[in-house]
């Protein structure tokens, strides 16, 4: 099994699973972890996702031997799906990257929601070492993340960048030692697992459709988008809860 799922209280685990191959992707790989992330938004049970991978790399981009003669486009076919489903699922999506991350695979952790990496973890924008352009969504979070400067030297070099730099750079949320990554990325996937989820499936929503959008326009969808999550039971169980100065006990249903 080229993808892994646990099921936990509240959250699934995703484990990218070829390590031998620093869990390079295949295209069935990319569709099988599309399936994954299908079911866990089907299951109403499952508020959140990890995202990590087995061995010593998080994963290395496409796996350069399993190519073929089909045009990249086909492939990206497979990937494109893959990165739109992670912006649109209604749930976070935490990412544990545990070594490297190269070419579609750092920008697969780039679509997750709060991204975690070992300090000894690093991200690479392979692609021009190959003579490629950066895909799966590269060329939009890069310069988003970094600002222009930093994106076009990430993607023209394809040097390396430590998990420490990433995190300084804002690419990423946080470096954390490589002992602690992964019981710092569960712990943060159960506290998240605990929280308004519907509030935060509008909030990637909202923070999506600013990368487009003006100020003027923003402001209505941010009134539309609140407007929803005024209409959960979670908003009115945490000003109850606030005004008993209490814990929220939110159960990220819609209604
Ligand atoms: C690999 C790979 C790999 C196969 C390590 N493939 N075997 C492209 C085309 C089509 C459409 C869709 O989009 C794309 C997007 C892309 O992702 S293009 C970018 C593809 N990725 C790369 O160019 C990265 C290639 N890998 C590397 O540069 C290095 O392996 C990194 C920097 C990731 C890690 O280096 P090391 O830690 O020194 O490990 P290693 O190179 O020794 O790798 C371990 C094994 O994994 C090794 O196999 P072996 O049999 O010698 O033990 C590698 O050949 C294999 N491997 N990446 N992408």
């Amino acid at each position: 099994m080229t993808v892994l799922v646990e099921r936990r209280a509240g959250y699934r685990v995703i484990t990218l699973n070829r390590p031998e191959r620093l869990n390079a992707l295949t295209v069935d790989m990319g569709d099988a972890l599309l399936a994954a992330l299908a079911d866990a938004e089907a299951d109403g049970a499952c508020r959140v996702v990890l995202l990590t991978g087995a061995g010593r790399g998080f994963c290395a981009g496409q796996d350069l031997a399993a190519v073929g003669d089909a045009p990249l486009s086909d492939l990206l076919e497979h990937y494109n799906p893959l990165i739109r489903k992670l912006r649109a699922l209604p749930l976070p999506v935490v990412c544990a990257v545990n070594g490297v991350a190269a070419g579609a695979g750092a920008n697969l952790a780039l679509a997750c929601d709060i991204v975690l990496a070992a300090r000894s973890a690093s991200f690479v924008q392979a692609f021009a070492r190959i003579g490629l352009i950066p895909d799966c969504g590269g060329t939009w979070f890069l310069p988003r993340l970094v600002g222009s400067a930093r994106a076009r030297g990430l993607a023209m070099l394809a040097e390396p960048l430590p998990a420490e730099n990433a995190a300084e750079w804002g690419l990423i949320w946080q470096a954390v030692d490589d002992d602690k990554l992964i019981g710092e990325a569960v712990a943060l996937a159960a506290r998240l697992a605990t929280q308004a989820t519907q509030g935060l499936a509008l909030t990637k929503r909202a923070l999506d459709a600013a990368e487009t959008n003006d100020l003027d326009t923003q402001l209505d969808v941010e009134r539309d988008l609140q407007a929803e999550a005024g209409r959960t039971p979670d908003y009115a169980e945490g000003v109850r809860a606030f005004l008993e100065k209490r814990p929220a006990a939110f159960t990220g249903r819609s209604r």
